[in-house]
């Protein structure tokens, strides 16, 4: 059960396990790894898909040839292996040319090319069968608040989404995008920092139902935010699209660790959420196990394919624990005692007006609102100490 299979639906970016060791203090410490190689690899490690940025398959500046030999070699390799492309995103970001970003760029000449950019690999996209385009807009933010004007900023970003879509309703398309959050990096800061802005931006866009969310672990954990508890509101509005998977040990640089390799326990919680639909058995996500994440550079390619293998077996383990929680009779118990269930019955009774509600004395008048003072507790304490055990094993 902890070996991974192409229904588990694991997917990795070319640029993860592709990631050479390059960091703003160093250069890389290992070989580039080629297309046909990464997908053969995955392939045998039991992944079912892979993602990239345009820029991965082929360099920034290819040739027309150049970029149809890339797009044909990772085709062979797909045919070969049956692993699938499901989603597929632009690289608007390491390019001099992006240096103030891409969608969002006050200079008007580079917004266009952007877009033209964006076009271009949604075409690729479409070809590939992808169902998912990620926009991460890594440069689409600013380090000084005198040289950008967010409120235009948002108006352009709008306007280049909104222009994608009619894209991709007259050309058929059957894709939805993903935007991806992050506070800051490589910005100082970056425009839609969370989930919650995020969504925010999504309502205004002219085809919302066309937009959701590809949240990831550490972007999240980098504003000191829930990552868990973000996926559960982006499951709430049905717009969790896409997920990345990672790891991240608290705010500070974005990590990219193995996922499991930072917050365990959040990583507990939501992949219970994710496998189990969470308390209230909602909305669930059937979309692809996605892993953004770097291998970190003091490894080997060795190191660098047993990194990818430890993402897929910990979300694997963390299922199995989950189960195992959920299925434990005093954990139902435990969520018993502490009211979860609870929540999910509303506040006023089926066909209650207010005026019913005023009149019940119960509600208020005669309610006793200190008898919470010393006493009884709510146990999610024990509950999560029960969790705490069946992630370490110990039940
Ligand atoms: C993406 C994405 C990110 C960034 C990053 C590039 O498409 O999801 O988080 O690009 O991985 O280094
Ligand atoms: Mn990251
Ligand atoms: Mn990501
Ligand atoms: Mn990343």
């Amino acid at each position: 059960m902890t070996t991974p299979t192409r229904d588990d639906r694991f997917s990795f970016g070319l640029w993860t396990v592709g990631y050479d060791g390059t960091d703003p203090f160093g250069g890389p410490t290992r070989a580039p790894l080629d297309v046909v190689h990464v997908v053969e690899k995955l392939a045998e490690l039991g992944a079912y898909g892979l993602t990239f940025h345009d820029d991965d398959l082929f360099a920034f500046g290819s040739s027309d040839a150049d970029r149809d030999r890339q797009i044909e070699r990772l085709k062979g390799a797909l045919a070969e292996t049956g692993m699938v492309v499901p989603m597929v995103t632009t690289n608007l970001f390491s390019a001099p040319v992006f240096k103030d970003g891409g969608f969002t760029a006050n200079d008007r000449d580079v917004r266009r090319y952007a877009l033209r950019k964006v076009f271009r690999q949604l075409d690729l996209g479409a070809e590939l069968g992808a169902k998912t385009f990620v926009m991460w807009g890594g440069r689409e933010g600013a380090e000084y608040d005198s040289a950008k004007d967010i409120r235009q900023a948002l108006e352009r970003y709008r306007e280049a989404v909104d222009l994608l879509g009619q894209y991709v309703v007259d050309k058929g398309y059957d894709i939805r995008f993903a935007i991806e959050p992050k506070p800051n990096e490589p910005r100082g800061d970056i425009l839609l920092p969370t989930v919650g802005h995020a969504l925010a931006f999504i309502s205004s866009l002219e085809r919302p139902e066309m937009v959701g969310l590809n949240p990831e672990v550490g972007h999240e954990q980098m504003a000191g935010l829930n990552f868990a508890a973000g996926i559960a509101q982006a499951l709430y509005h049905d717009k969790l699209f896409h997920i990345d998977l990672n790891g991240q040990r608290g705010i500070k640089y974005d990590q990219d660790l193995v996922f499991g390799h930072g917050d365990l326990h959040n990583a507990f919680a939501l992949v219970d959420l994710l496998e189990n639909g969470g308390v209230d058995g909602g909305p669930t996500y059937n979309g692809p196990r996605h892993f953004d994440y770097k291998p970190s550079r003091t490894e080997d390619e060795v190191g660098v394919w047993e990194s990818a293998a430890a993402n897929m077996r910990t979300y694997l383990l963390l299922k199995e624990r989950a189960a195992a929680f959920r299925a434990d009779p005093e954990v139902q118990e435990a969520l018993a005692a502490a009211k979860v269930d609870e929540l999910a019955v509303p506040t006023l009774s089926p066909g209650e007006t207010y005026t019913d509600f005023l009149a019940d004395r119960s509600a208020y008048e005669d309610f006793d609102a200190d008898a919470s003072f010393n006493g009884k507790g709510g146990g999610f304490v024990r509950l999560q100490q029960l969790a705490t055990e069946h992630l370490l094993g110990a039940r």
